[in-house]
């Protein structure tokens, strides 16, 4: 049981396409309500889901992506639209910033929030196609900032293995190496205390184990923030 004195922890998953982030977040979402914790995922690009609904269809890989901005995003993810890679960078931004309000206050609830991709996210796609880093990061200074970041790390080629690259934009094995590049960058500006902390603890995880060894490994990360957090959220880079 929470804390009632606490607020919610914001946890983010982030990771490469198949590294397991929606395997993962459900798992850990179950386990928390195992454990009378309450909690809420989060899908970016997307909306907030229930763990019934993401019961129902999140496993089903359809992509949640129903706010007005949302639609947007997925349209151009399928290819079905073109944007300026700026335009389509400030849109993922956008759709966080839609969702932001109700994140915190979900949080101040004292409800969990577990995250599928973020800010990170943003910036690693965007950046892997040559647009400036601190561009890209930019838009989404100041967003509620979260607690602990598990980055699930995997190569690309052992991605490919779990069933191979869909038919989205950026699902190429290329396109992914260089994604991985700036995760990589990232992770080391987080865990180096070169930059400020107000982007919360970055965890790096092997995530080219199995299922349940992720899990448990994971598991010890959450733990120590499951009862809920002291103090109020930070701000991302600010
Ligand atoms: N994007 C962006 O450009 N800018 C932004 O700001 C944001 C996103 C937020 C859509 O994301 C695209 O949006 C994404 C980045 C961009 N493009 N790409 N690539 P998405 O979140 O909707 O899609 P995705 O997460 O990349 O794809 P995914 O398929 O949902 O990957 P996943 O969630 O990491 O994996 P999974 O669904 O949990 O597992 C994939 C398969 O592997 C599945 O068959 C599992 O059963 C299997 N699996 C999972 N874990 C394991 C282990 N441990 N062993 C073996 N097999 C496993
Ligand atoms: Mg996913």
């Amino acid at each position: 049981m929470p804390d009632s004195k606490k607020r919610g922890a914001f946890i983010v998953i982030e990771g490469l396409d198949r590294s397991g982030k929606s395997t993962q977040a459900a798992k850990l979402c179950e386990r928390l309500e195992h454990e009378d914790i309450p909690v809420k995922l989060q899908k970016f690009p997307g909306t907030c889901l229930s763990l019934s609904y993401a019961k129902s269809t999140y496993f089903a890989s359809v992509p949640d992506r129903t706010t007005t901005i949302g639609k947007m995003i997925d349209s151009y993810l399928r290819s079905e639209s073109e944007l300026d890679d700026h335009t389509i960078h400030l849109l993922f931004s956008a759709n966080r910033w839609e969702l932001a309000n109700s994140l915190e206050k979900t949080l101040n609830a004292g409800t969990t929030v577990l995250c599928d991709r973020y800010a990170f996210s943003g910036i690693a796609f965007s950046a892997s196609k040559g647009l400036s880093y601190e561009w890209c990061r930019a838009p989404d200074v100041s967003l509620p900032a979260p607690d602990l970041t598990l980055f699930l790390d995997i190569t690309p080629e052992k991605a490919k293995e779990r069933g191979g690259y869909g038919e989205e934009r950026y699902e190429k094995e290329e396109t992914q190496r260089r994604v991985r590049q700036v995760f990589a960058r990232m992770g080391e500006e987080m865990t180096s205390g070169s930059q400020d902390s107000s982007h919360g603890q970055w965890i790096t995880v092997d995530a080219g184990r199995g299922v349940d060894i992720v899990a448990e490994d994971i598991w010890t990360h959450i733990r120590p923030l499951a009862s809920g957090v002291s103090g109020p959220l930070n701000r991302l880079w600010s």
